[in-house]
């Protein structure tokens, strides 16, 4: 698929400390230690309607990653997918009385274009599940060939499924007890119901063809695949058998992101998949997560329509830390405007208070596990001081106005 349009980084002189996240499977902040290239795979949207502020906040989270990498000197291989065939757009597709090809198509337009309002880098590979079903489906023969994947007995839908015993890993990455990875199955697209599988908790690789669904052609027999083997295959095929970050929202943390890793080890033998797995909170809105289901959304674009400054959206949803479950509210937003319009002042005088400090503290911040609200409030002081005292050195303005593009990607 088309990735969305280059945004304008600047570079700053120096560099800061190695990046620290909080990784799931260990429970632990620990640096990140990339090679020469960080890889990193980050799921994408299921584009059945248009992106609003929690899936915003999950993405600027690994832009800021994205980010401080560069900063320290790598490159970033980045790739991203987008779960254009799956339960959660047919329904809507059906609902709607809408084509959910078509469907598909306009919500991932939308979502590059609010993805560029929000000056987030954009990913080298963004894969559509639908482009990718050959290799998906390649995946799968491979799982199965070896063992790892197994029929269901049942004559009429002879489905695929992982054997989620075979790595002998799995729970490393979400470490929860099995009552709640029963629970989590079933709530997220799982069916630990279903008759004639090994384990209710093995997931579905490959669904042979429905009546009045869409499938594709392959080896395995015409069918469409699972959730988790399309993000496994992507990410595979483009960044190898280890990946520096796994990221996503803290709903997919359990199953799709110990599946995923299950069936990448499975596939490869290596353990483990990602060095970090790495998830973000969960936005809400009326004290409810916000997401398409519960409809309690608020939408980017909509805020884009009505003149909202992006920048100031970006820095309102940086206000909070990327793991805290937080809400989005009107304040929020107001807050974020005010702080930006003193931000702009200070950067717009003739000269300030050194800004070396400031560059320094934001990546101190930032490369504690993302700490957004003390590297906001590192600009805070810095503004502060430059309108209260001023400041004589005539290359400070400019130098905060880069380091906040830079690290925050905050244009001013
Ligand atoms: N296509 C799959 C991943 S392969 C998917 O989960 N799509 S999604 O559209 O439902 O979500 C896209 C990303 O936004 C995921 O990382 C998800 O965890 C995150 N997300 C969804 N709702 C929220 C929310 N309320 N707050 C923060 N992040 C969210
Ligand atoms: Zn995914």
């Amino acid at each position: 698929m088309q990735t969305w349009a280059p945004v304008d980084l600047p570079a700053l002189d120096g560099s800061g400390p190695p990046l620290r996240l909080y990784d799931t499977s260990t429970g632990r902040v620990r640096p990140t230690a990339p090679g020469a290239t960080a890889t990193m795979y980050v799921c994408g949207i299921t584009p059945y309607d248009a992106t609003h502020l929690g899936h915003a906040a999950t993405y600027l989270a690994f832009d800021l990653i994205n980010r401080l990498w560069r900063d320290l000197g790598h490159d970033v291989a980045y790739v991203q997918n987008v779960t254009d065939i799956d339960d959660p757009l047919l329904e809507r597709a059906a609902r709607d009385q809408d084509d959910w090809v078509v469907l598909g198509m306009r919500e991932t337009a939308l979502f590059r274009e609010d993805m560029e309002a929000l000056r987030v880098l954009p990913p080298q590979h963004y894969i559509g599940a639908v482009e990718a079903m050959d290799e998906i489906s390649e995946l799968v023969g491979k799982l199965l060939a070896s063992g790892a994947a197994y029929r269901v007995d049942d004559p009429e839908f002879p489905d695929v499924y992982f054997d989620s015993s075979v790595t002998g890993h799995f729970g490393y990455e979400s470490n929860y007890d099995e009552a709640t990875m029963l629970k989590l199955s079933a709530e997220r697209g799982g069916d630990p119901e279903r008759p004639g599988k090994r384990s209710p908790l093995d997931p579905l690789l490959w669904r042979v063809a429905r009546e009045g669904e869409p499938s594709w052609a392959s080896d395995l027999g015409d069918g469409r695949p699972g959730w988790h083997v399309e993000c496994a295959a992507i990410a595979l095929n483009r960044l190898g058998n280890q990946i520096d970050l796994n990221g996503g929202g803290s709903d997919l943390i359990f199953p799709h992101h110990e599946c995923g890793a299950a069936h990448a080890e499975a596939f490869t033998g290596e353990h483990p998949f990602a060095r970090h797995y790495t998830h973000t909170g969960m936005i809400g809105l009326d004290g409810e997560k916000m997401s398409k289901s519960r409809g309690n959304l608020v939408f980017v674009s909509k805020l884009r329509a009505a003149g909202v400054d992006p920048n100031a959206v970006r820095a309102a949803l940086l206000s909070g830390h990327y793991r805290t479950d937080r809400a989005w509210t009107d304040d929020l937003l107001t807050t974020a405007e005010q702080r930006l319009a003193r931000w702009r002042e200070a950067v717009s005088l003739d000269s300030g208070p050194d800004a070396a400090e400031l560059v320094a503290n934001l990546r101190t911040h930032l490369a504690d596990d993302l700490d957004t609200p003390r590297a906001l409030a590192a600009v805070d002081a810095w503004a502060d001081e430059a309108l209260t005292r001023r400041g004589t050195d005539a290359g400070a303005p400019a130098l905060a106005r880069t380091a906040i593009d830079a690290l925050l990607g905050i244009a001013l």
